[in-house]
């Protein structure tokens, strides 16, 4: 069976490669910049029609938008336990963490737009940032008590909800302290030790934009 990734190192199309990994399975790579225009293409936009990664060919189809990839992945592979069935009793927590994952995403999008990807410094608005990273750390906030009471974000393991939401963790460490949440960083120490995150990292690619460690915002 032949599955097919289109990616952007170190972006959201890494939740799929790594929950593919989990799932012992290892997709070609084609692999896009944003700022090239390899995204705009019209063959690429016959995938993803915003021209977003990240795209998935499998079963004979192609499916966009990560949280729909990790959902169909799921369900059509439920053997692996990595989501949460209609009528389980954390079903309901589980979509919520897989959509939680783009209200932080687009705080990160949107930090990404002004900090990494404007293509005049001046353009960028110095209220805009800081209102975005607060709001970034807010979302962040309930999973530093939910990690204080549980290993992973659903409290019966590891799920497609780690590998949806942890894409936000790594991301938001860019714009948000982590430091002061001590819990997430012990999570993210548990998400490093797996063996898919690992070899899904070796398959990621370095970043392919020019991103600095971390966005001090002036107060
Ligand atoms: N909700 C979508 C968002 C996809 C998305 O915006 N991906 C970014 C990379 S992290 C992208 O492709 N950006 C290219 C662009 O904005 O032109 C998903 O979760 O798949």
């Amino acid at each position: 069976m032949s599955i097919v990734l289109h990616h952007v190192p170190a972006s959201r199309s890494f939740r799929v490669l790594w929950l593919l990994q989990e799932m012992g399975l290892t997709p070609e790579i084609r692999t896009y910049a944003i700022q090239d225009g390899s995204l705009r293409t019209p063959d690429f936009l016959e995938k993803s029609p915003a021209g977003r990664i990240p795209a998935l060919e499998i079963d004979g189809q192609v499916i966009h938008e990560s949280g729909a990839i990790t959902e169909y992945l799921c369900e059509t592979r439920p053997q692996y336990g990595l989501g949460r069935e209609v009528g389980h009793p954390e079903r309901v927590e589980f979509l919520e963490a897989m959509h939680y994952a783009e209200t932080a995403g687009h705080l990160i999008a949107n930090l990404n737009l002004q900090w990494i990807f404007l293509r005049d410094p001046a353009q960028r608005s110095d209220t805009v940032v800081k209102i975005e990273a607060r709001r970034l750390a807010g979302a962040l906030a309930p999973f530093e008590s939910r990690f204080a009471k549980q290993d992973f974000i659903l409290p019966s393991g590891f799920s497609a909800a780690d590998t949806m939401m942890s894409f936000s963790f790594f991301a938001a460490r860019r714009y948000v302290r982590l430091e002061t949440f001590p819990n997430i960083l012990a999570y993210l120490d548990r998400v490093h030790a797996r063996p898919a995150y690992k070899a899904a990292r070796e398959l990621d690619g370095s970043p392919n934009f020019p991103a600095e460690d971390f966005y001090e915002v002036r107060s």
